[in-house]
């Protein structure tokens, strides 16, 4: 069962990234009537036409961050920094990196082999750091190799996130995605409700946000609390207005919390009731709009590790580039954790 929620998480992150970059530029919900009219054709595709879906930033640096873990056996600065940097100055344009993070590649780049690697990031917006959500959206191969240990699971989001992203925003964004990853790895369904869920989030982020002024994942979480547990749900503008979906950690990773647990509690909505529950969170993520791609994946990486891959169809898989590897590093991870 573990390693089925393993291969879930990698899994449904890669179909949230490839599916939700579709819908990634638009900046606007998306309706549930446009995905299902996708899960159509992605149904009646041909092999001929498989594999029309590209994945793009977040999959790749998850997937460079997996193989970094998996070839080393924990967690090294330097090769980490080394994979990003070279895959994207070789990678196709389809991977639609954030609009600063390049500046940290060409500076890490500059400065090969990597003497500094935590440097460059540290000089992002005159060193405020990037709040951006690519800290978070990589992060779940973390949770993967941590599973069973908080504290290196906690250690390591922070690592890896401060190769690019050291705001402290983007830091605790990953300690939490990473961690939702983790709590859902350690359920099952049945065996845990939504608020019992939310509530371990909350307890995470109320020790991480302790010392922060502004407090923005306690009040997100307070909201999405209030949101679920509300009669009426709310509309994907009241959610934009109160949450956001945008290109910040503090948006994108509590959209995708959001999503997850409005399933959980059984709140999704009746459009998507032909689908299996992974499939449910992951369109209702996207459909959320704003950076759909983003929380199309960090969703999928909690649902895939809540759920397993049983409800992950081969006929998304198959349209997704890097299935293969996805499907690789999971059981390489699997292994690893099992020593
Ligand atoms: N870049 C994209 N999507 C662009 C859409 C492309 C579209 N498909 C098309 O056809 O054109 N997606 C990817 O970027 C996000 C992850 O970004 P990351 O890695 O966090 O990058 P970066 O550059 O560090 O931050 C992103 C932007 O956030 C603003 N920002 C961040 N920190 C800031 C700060 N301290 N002060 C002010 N602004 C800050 C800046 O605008 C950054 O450029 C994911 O969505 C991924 O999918
Ligand atoms: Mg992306
Ligand atoms: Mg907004
Ligand atoms: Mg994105």
């Amino acid at each position: 069962m573990l390693l089925s929620k393993y291969k879930g998480s990698a899994l449904a992150a890669l179909a949230g990234d490839c599916i939700g970059a579709e819908y990634e530029a638009a900046w606007q919900p998306v309706a549930y009537q446009t995905l299902m009219k996708l899960e159509e054709i992605l149904k009646n595709s041909q092999a001929a036409s498989r594999r029309f879906l590209n994945y793009t930033d977040d999959t790749e640096m998850a997937h460079e961050l997996a193989k970094s873990l998996v070839e080393n056996g924990k967690f090294v600065a330097k090769d980490v920094a080394s994979k990003f940097t070279k895959t994207f100055f070789t990678s196709p344009p389809c991977r639609y990196y954030g609009a600063s993070v390049r500046t940290v590649f060409e500076k890490l780049q500059k400065a090969s082999p990597f003497s500094d690697p935590f440097g460059p990031a540290s000089e992002q917006f005159d060193g405020q750091g990037s709040y951006g959500n690519g800290s978070a959206m990589r992060v779940f191969p973390v949770a993967l190799f941590c599973h069973g240990n908080q504290e290196l699971l906690e250690k390591l989001a922070a690592l890896s996130a401060k190769l690019t992203h050291v705001h402290i925003d983007a830091i605790n964004g990953a300690k939490l995605q990473a961690s939702a990853v983790e709590i859902a790895l350690s359920s099952s369904d049945g065996s845990i409700s939504w608020l019992e869920f939310w509530q371990k989030l909350k307890d995470l982020i109320d020790k991480l946000e302790v010392d922060v002024p502004e407090k923005v994942y306690t009040n997100k979480l307070d909201m999405i609390k209030e949101l679920i547990a509300r009669e009426e749900v709310a509309s994907v503008h009241e959610f934009e207005d109160k949450v956001g979906t945008g290109i910040k950690a503090t948006e994108a990773v509590c959209a995708a919390i959001y999503a997850f647990l409005m399933c959980l509690a059984d709140r999704q909505p009746s459009e998507l009731s032909s689908l299996s529950k992974v499939q449910q969170v992951v369109f209702y993520s996207i459909s959320l709009g704003g950076d759909t791609d983003t929380i199309g994946t960090m969703a999928g990486a909690i649902a895939g590790a809540f759920y397993g891959d049983e409800g992950l169809p081969s006929y998304w898989l198959s349209a997704c580039e890097g299935e293969d590897m996805a499907r690789d590093l999971a059981t390489k991870l699997h292994e690893l954790n099992e020593k």
